[in-house]
């Protein structure tokens, strides 16, 4: 403290005592110290830029990642206020980054503050959790910068020149001792800016990652904003109609939701509050939902499309092929659930629902060719929700006559206790002997799956039940699928998916992921489902122990490793791992399957959503985006086994 030889008021004591705290307990405030937290930095600086969007004074904000992991985000905003703060009589921009919880406080308040959500602690916690971070502001005409270290003024708020034009740039280096990486990961960061300027209709938002030789850049601005968002998520499928159903409403609640129906069999809708994605759902999902059913159904008889016999249309019969984004703002938002990702505010399904109520029978009654065609498809799903329990019904007949309920391939543990038990789904015959020899009957299950799989793109429930392959894996997973998906009563925490490191691994990962997507989706968000990871190389050498290496950095790493203990590359005895099949039972154990040395990646929910867009594309009905695909990846694939 003597260093900058400051003096330290009972405010200012408070002040540094306030942001110990983040650095003693950073979980507390950004979640965690993982690269999730890392971004989290970023979101905060860029939300506040955001939050000057919202209020109508940015229309730009850049984001760079520099050299060495420095993040540099700038807007054009008003820039935040220099003058002196009455109550902290320091300048009102340095109050904001060394007081916890400041912000809103001390004025621009736009109302729904995007930061005011998930975590929302803002830039002082950004700059607690920072070896060091410099703000410079552009406002009245002058240039005024200050420099904090570890969250400590080090540069008061200065006037360093003058500048034309108004706005923020802040610089930080995130503190290595707090987080467990500094690889800020380019696409992560991409994507949320994406989606942010989905969200923000007009707000430019441009990313550059300068750390590699080739910078890479993109940049969104989208003035359709959600529109622009829907068509995007369906930019692969066939939609029955062509404009987007849109529907806005200012007020005390804004909503804002876009709507477009796609041939496919999916349910894909995407809530925001306060532009934060709730993953969990909420109060806003369930008014849109009960709208969505009784408009439908309304219309339906109205129209005598619906008899006066027929029962009802269900809400996941009127779902089916629908593609929404849901943003709504609210100034005092409450998250629950597991993930703090669930709205809670009861107030917000009334005023979603009357809003979609009133706008949705309005679009349908004006555009009866597009109610039409998506209520064809709306019948067509119930039948087929028929047709599946009746299949249903017959699959749990004939399977309480069989002696026992399990799939015959499945190898199952000793153990009847979900929380330790395992199964690993095994791509081929051989490499599912193997695994069934090495395994741990305690708690680890086989089952083998063999052959091609079912298309789940172009099929409904129905099928699925009936299918000899995902069968099994239903049955094994033992909690049913789709809407009558029990998480409660999976028999299985971890189910590994185990497949090979080629293309023909890779095509039955994306098409197991995309089945749990789209059928068993709790299985996904409650992070039960894994990738096994297997080495792709051995390395030996006489009197030495095996080395298993997992990529190609990998391996060249060891390489240099041992190159400096003296032992050069052509003493080693190199093997290419081909598939899962080439490994003894034993090597299969000690790789894949020890919990002590395996390598086991958690699936989250992008993954899922990448797997469901990648299988789209490469399965769907559009022909043109999927040969687009193919061109644009070809130059990628490596170690392609023909
Ligand atoms: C690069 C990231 N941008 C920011 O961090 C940022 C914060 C910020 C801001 C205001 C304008 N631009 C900003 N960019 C602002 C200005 C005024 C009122 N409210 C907000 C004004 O001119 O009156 N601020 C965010 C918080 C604060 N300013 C405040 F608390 F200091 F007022």
């Amino acid at each position: 403290m003597e260093k900058y030889n400051h003096k330290y008021g009972a405010e200012q004591i408070q002040v540094l005592e306030g942001l110990e705290a983040v650095r003693k307990r950073p979980g507390m405030y950004i979640g965690s110290t993982s690269i999730r937290g890392l971004h989290h930095l970023v979101y905060e600086i860029v939300d506040n830029g955001v939050d000057e969007a919202l209020a109508g004074y940015c229309t730009e904000i850049n984001v760079i990642i520099e050299k060495g992991n420095v993040i540099c985000v700038t807007d054009n905003g008003r820039g935040i206020p220099v003058e002196i703060h009455p109550k902290t009589k320091i300048s009102t921009a340095e109050t904001v980054y060394t007081v916890l919880h400041a912000g809103g406080k001390f004025g621009g308040d736009s109302g729904y503050k995007v930061s005011g959500g998930l975590h929302g602690v803002g830039a002082s916690v950004v700059n607690a959790l920072s070896t060091w971070a410099e703000v410079t502001i552009k406002r009245d005409g002058g240039l005024y910068q200050m420099y904090f270290e570890k969250g400590k003024t080090v540069k008061k708020l200065e006037k360093i020149g003058k500048a034309e034009g108004t706005g923020t740039k802040v610089r930080f280096l995130a503190d290595d001792t707090i987080f467990e990486s500094l690889n800020y990961e380019y696409e992560v960061l991409e994507k949320r800016f994406r989606e942010i300027a989905f969200l923000t209709k007009g707000l430019k938002i441009t990313i550059e990652d300068q750390r590699e030789e080739t910078p890479k850049k993109a940049e969104f601005c989208y003035e359709g904003g959600l529109i622009s968002f829907v068509e995007f998520l369906n930019k692969n499928k066939e939609k029955l109609h062509k404009q987007p159903i849109y529907i806005e409403k200012a007020g005390e609640i804004p909503v804002e939701i876009a709507i477009q129906y796609t041939s496919s069999y999916s349910e894909n809708i995407y809530t925001f509050v306060n532009n934060i994605n709730t993953i969990e759902g909420g109060t806003h999902l369930e008014g849109f939902k009960r709208s969505l059913t009784k408009v439908f159904n309304d219309y339906a008889r109205n129209h005598n499309i619906l008899k006066e016999k027929d029962s009802n249309l269900q809400g996941e019969d009127i779902r089916e092929g629908i593609t929404a984004v849901v943003s709504v703002k609210v100034k005092e938002p409450q998250f629950e659930g597991q993930t703090k990702t669930k709205l809670g505010n009861s107030e917000v399904t009334g005023v979603v629902q009357s809003m979609v109520n009133e706008a949705l029978s309005t679009f349908l009654e004006e555009n009866p060719s597009v109610a039409k065609a998506i209520l064809e498809k709306c019948i067509s799903a119930s039948r087929a929700r028929e047709a599946a329990r009746k299949a249903r019904e017959l699959v749990r007949k004939k399977s309480s006559l069989e002696t026992s309920t399990l799939p015959g391939k499945l190898a199952d543990c000793s153990s009847k206790n979900p929380e330790e038990c395992e199964v690993y789904i095994v791509e081929g015959d051989s490499a599912g002997g193997s695994a069934k020899q090495g395994r741990d009957r305690k708690f680890q299950a086989i089952l083998p799956l063999w052959g091609k799989m079912l298309n789940v793109e172009k099929a409904r429930a129905d099928k699925i039940y009936g299918n000899d392959k995902l069968n099994p894996v239903i049955v094994a997973v033992g909690a049913g699928i789709g809407s009558e998906f029990d998480i409660t009563k999976i028999r299985y925490g971890k189910v590994i998916i185990m497949a090979d490191a080629d293309v023909d691994g890779a095509h039955i990962r994306t098409l197991l992921l995309t089945f749990f997507f789209r059928y068993m989706r709790p299985l996904i968000e409650n992070g039960n489902v894994y990738l096994a990871q297997p080495p792709l190389y051995k390395l030996s050498k006489k009197g030495m122990e095996d080395i298993y290496c997992y990529t190609d950095e990998d391996l060249e790493k060891k390489y240099k490793e041992l190159e400096e203990k003296g032992i050069t590359r052509e003493q080693l005895g190199l093997q290419r791992y081909k598939g899962l099949g080439e490994m003894n039972p034993e090597q299969l154990w000690e790789t894949t399957m020890n919990p002590e040395t395996r390598i086991l990646v958690k699936v989250t929910m992008d993954d899922a959503i990448k797997a469901d867009e990648i299988f789209t594309l490469l399965m769907g009905d559009e022909v043109e985006p999927r040969r687009e695909f193919i061109q644009a990846n070809a130059k990628y694939v490596k170690n392609l086994d023909i």
